[in-house]
């Protein structure tokens, strides 16, 4: 018999995201957007179980209105179960939503933590393990031990009640749910639930779907999936927090069939997402026609929804006299949104030469290389790299005004 999963895992939702500046409440309302959207994509798509591998909530941060907003998504209407364990951002404790207000939801169970719950879905003929995080770090590994299992609870279309069927009577599609590090080898030895592959190999699972780590794992082709052995897979954040989970993100659709795989498959969740371009410039273009030009590259990449992403733009190639960093970016803002710009241009002119110069100019030039040589911020750079070019555009008797 077959089962269709929606795998998802660290949505980090509530997270405050300070480091985005103003885009931040932007981003804020991504977080919610992207888990709205797929448990409406989960409903479409006719899944049976969807779950959710740990760092559901940035517990540390999440505001009691932003928490009762998750728990009204999670108590609407819907027919599939929704599984969750907790992960080290959002670990169990008494006093956690997950122990308090979580178990009033229909149709949603969170795993306890210290020990292995098993969930038997009967129509579905699969079981599925798992535990949650207890405290911030884990050092012992959490990997269910198929058949050791103490509780087993059932699901009866709307509810998982108590049931005394032994440990080893697990159903035929094995699913394991757990936050943590996968390693290579056969040592557990890790802070965040440490996974050795040895161990998953030889766990009797089909499928261990996995949170924590934020980048996506690759996708096995349909052809090259080992359907004898487990699969592990780290779905990656549905809705990137920085400019580091940067692109398209995605949760997993999982097939499985009598214990063995038919697919893996992506489904894009992103609501908005952060994107680094290169933008070549050179010295002859005007500032209109530089914003046209990043306006065009953005829209070549979304036609439909480009103004709702980050951009970081980094500017190459030859300094157009004066550019006014500040103002570009202004002009930029009112065209395509949230955009900053990282200048790496150089300036027409060949420094170096110029910097053996003995003349004021060569002095200039010499103490803005001999800074930017052991400056440290991106900001910091930028600066002086605009100062540079302004300078050498005031030796020339260039015009500066609209100049800060
Ligand atoms: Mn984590």
């Amino acid at each position: 018999m077959s089962i269709k999963i929606l795998h998802t895992a660290d949505l980090h939702l509530g997270s405050r995201m300070r480091s985005l500046g103003q885009a931040a409440p932007d981003f804020q309302e991504a977080l919610i957007q992207s888990f709205d959207n797929l448990l409406q994509a989960a409903a479409e798509l006719e899944v049976d179980l969807f779950l959710i591998a740990g760092d559901f909530l940035e517990m540390a941060e999440i505001e009691d209105r932003e928490l009762n907003r998750v728990y009204d998504l999670l108590a609407r209407e819907r027919s599939f179960p929704l599984l969750i364990v907790a992960g080290n951002h959002d670990y169990y404790s008494p006093a956690s939503p997950y122990a308090t207000v979580f178990p009033e939801i229909p149709r949603l169970y969170v795993y306890p933590a210290e020990e292995i719950v098993r969930l038997d879905f009967p129509d579905q003929d699969t079981s599925v393990w798992g535990v949650s995080f207890s405290s911030l770090y884990q050092e012992m590994t959490l990997l269910p031990d198929v058949g050791t299992e103490k509780r087993v609870l059932i699901y009866d279309g709307f509810d998982f009640v108590e049931s005394d069927q032994e440990p080893d009577s697990g159903l035929t599609n094995k699913i394991a749910l757990v936050h943590g590090e996968l390693l290579a080898g056969a040592r557990p030895e890790g802070m965040y639930n440490p996974l050795p592959s040895q161990m998953i190999k030889n766990s009797r699972l089909d499928y261990l779907a996995l949170g924590h780590i934020h980048k996506a794992g690759e996708l096995p082709e349909d052809d090259r999936i080992d359907r004898r052995s487990t699969l592990a897979m780290y779905p990656g954040s549905p809705q990137g927090l920085s400019f580091n989970e940067s692109g398209s993100r995605h949760a997993l659709i999982v097939e499985l069939d009598n214990s063995e795989l038919k697919s893996v498959s992506a489904l894009p969740s992103a609501s908005r997402m952060f994107i680094e371009i290169r933008s070549q410039l050179d010295s002859s273009q005007s500032d209109q026609e530089i914003i046209d030009q990043i306006v065009a590259e953005v829209q070549d990449l979304d036609r439909e929804n480009y103004k709702r992403h980050s951009y970081k733009i980094r500017l190459r190639g030859e300094a157009p006299t004066a550019l006014n960093v500040p103002r570009l970016i202004a002009g930029l803002r009112e065209q395509i949104g949230h955009v900053s710009l990282l200048d790496e241009l150089h300036p027409a002119e060949d420094v170096e030469e110029l910097g053996e110069e003995q003349t004021l100019r060569g002095l200039f030039v010499r103490k803005i290389l001999q800074d930017l040589a052991t400056v440290e911020g991106e900001e910091d750079r930028d600066d002086l790299q605009q100062a540079l070019r302004l300078g050498l555009a005031a030796f020339r008797g260039d015009t500066l005004h609209d100049v800060y």
